[in-house]
């Protein structure tokens, strides 16, 4: 067989195997060609989500959640947004996974197998909220680049798996250790093999809570291969950012890591606060760490007609980062007033808490109902749009819903 007749049937017979069912007159199919089918993935059984979800972008994958589909205490993963910096691994060799330990500060390279990892130490499942810093970027003036996040870039699945300080334990670290970063087999939009999409990671103090993870399951499965099959950091509380998905190598750093999407406006605002537009210095940005306090309204939709007199919950969840949320209000006359909803405790540090709430609407009309989370150190959520910064992250304003009484 010819060179170009090989390659031709190589490909008739992947294609096949994509679409499921043999290509009629697939041999006259003009060479080159993609069949439709295969040019317009759907995304939503691709990645198993509802398809009430939002994609934001498709070069790479990145969709979000409404605030009515993150109504469960912990979220599904048909309602998980997915956020994407390069392409998603096309071939993930789990028989062959291994997880490597490197970096200036590490007492000696280590490498454990998956089984290793599942086998020499202790599994902790924790809830553990998880919400992109860039989150709400789409209500920054002057506009930031970026996927326009509303405020459905944020979940609280349940994640099974390693402690990473039980490991680095094991693997054995130096006094001189300041900061961990994580490497991973998603490869650059560009193509070239040599770049890295993301290598982010924290401070070491932050590595060694009890909740950072080294995961495998999510949900009590397998973890999802948008969401990092087989293997992935999860350090709640922290830009989604730092939990590195398909991860395959930690390097344990005698410095702040310096990998993509640490240095610059990724990942980083003003250490002091800046006029919209304004232009910051590179030394005058700082690191985004823990995440602001938030709250969501995910029950009812926004828009819901109700008759007047008849009883009007609300329902929702609120995290704070590093913190606890110490309560949660709700106002129906645009902030003049509020009153507190009940709130639950966390199923651990670092998941996010319900609230809830039964509402008397005094006549007729339209409304909005917002609801207020305030943190353990006393901070509640502005009403507006908070701190202007380049990329648009850590926008907390208070989530509203229209509510029509009839
Ligand atoms: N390897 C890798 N890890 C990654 C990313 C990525 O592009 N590659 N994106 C990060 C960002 S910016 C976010 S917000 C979260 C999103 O996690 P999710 O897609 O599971 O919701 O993954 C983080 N981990
Ligand atoms: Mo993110």
């Amino acid at each position: 067989m010819k060179r170009r007749n090989f390659v031709k049937s190589t490909l008739l017979g992947s294609m096949t195997t994509a679409l499921g069912i043999d290509i009629a007159f697939g041999a006259v199919m003009p060479e080159g060609y993609t069949p439709l089918a295969l040019q317009d993935p759907d995304p939503f059984k691709m990645f198993d989500k509802d398809p009430q979800m939002v994609v934001l972008n498709d070069k790479p994958w990145n969709m979000e959640a409404q605030a009515h589909l993150l109504d469960d205490k912990i979220t599904p993963n048909k309602y998980m947004f997915i956020r994407n910096n390069g392409k998603i691994p096309e071939t993930i060799d789990v028989d062959n996974w291994t997880l490597g330990f490197d970096g200036e500060s590490v007492k000696q390279q280590k490498t454990y197998t998956l089984n290793e990892l599942k086998t020499n130490f202790k599994q902790y499942t924790y809830q553990l909220t998880l919400e992109c810093g860039g989150n709400g970027r789409s209500e920054f003036d002057p506009p930031a680049k970026g996927n326009q996040w509303t405020i459905g870039a944020v979940s609280c699945a349940t994640w099974t798996g390693v402690r990473l300080k039980d490991v680095l334990e094991d693997v054995g670290i130096k006094d001189n250790a300041v900061y961990i970063g994580y490497h991973a087999a998603d490869t650059h939009l560009s193509g070239d093999p040599s770049k890295e999409p993301i290598s982010r990671g924290v401070p070491i103090a932050k590595a060694l809570q009890d909740e950072t993870l080294i995961a495998f399951k999510m949900n009590g499965k397998d973890i999802p291969l948008a969401h990092g099959y087989p293997l992935r950091l999860i350090v709640g509380g922290w830009p989604a950012s730092a939990s590195g998905k398909w991860l395959n190598r930690i390097s344990i750093r005698n410095k702040v890591h310096d990998g993509p999407k640490m240095t610059g406006t990724a990942y980083r605002v003003p250490c002091k606060p800046v006029a919209p537009g304004e232009k910051v210095k590179d030394e005058d940005m700082c690191i985004i760490e823990s995440m602001p306090v938030k709250s969501l309204i995910t029950y009812p939709k926004s828009g819901a007609t109700i008759k007047k007199g008849s009883s009007f919950n609300i329902r929702g969840h609120a995290w704070a980062g590093e913190l606890e949320v110490s309560k949660v209000e709700y106002s129906i006359d645009f902030g003049s007033t509020w009153k507190t909803c009940q709130l639950e405790a966390p199923a651990n540090r670092l998941a996010w808490q319900h609230f809830k709430a039964s509402i008397e609407f005094p006549q007729q009309g339209y409304y909005e109902v917002w609801a207020r989370a305030t943190d353990s150190n006393n901070i509640a959520q502005p009403m507006l749009l908070p701190g202007w910064n380049p990329k648009g992250y850590l926008n907390n304003a208070c989530h509203r819903i229209a509510v029509k009484v009839s």
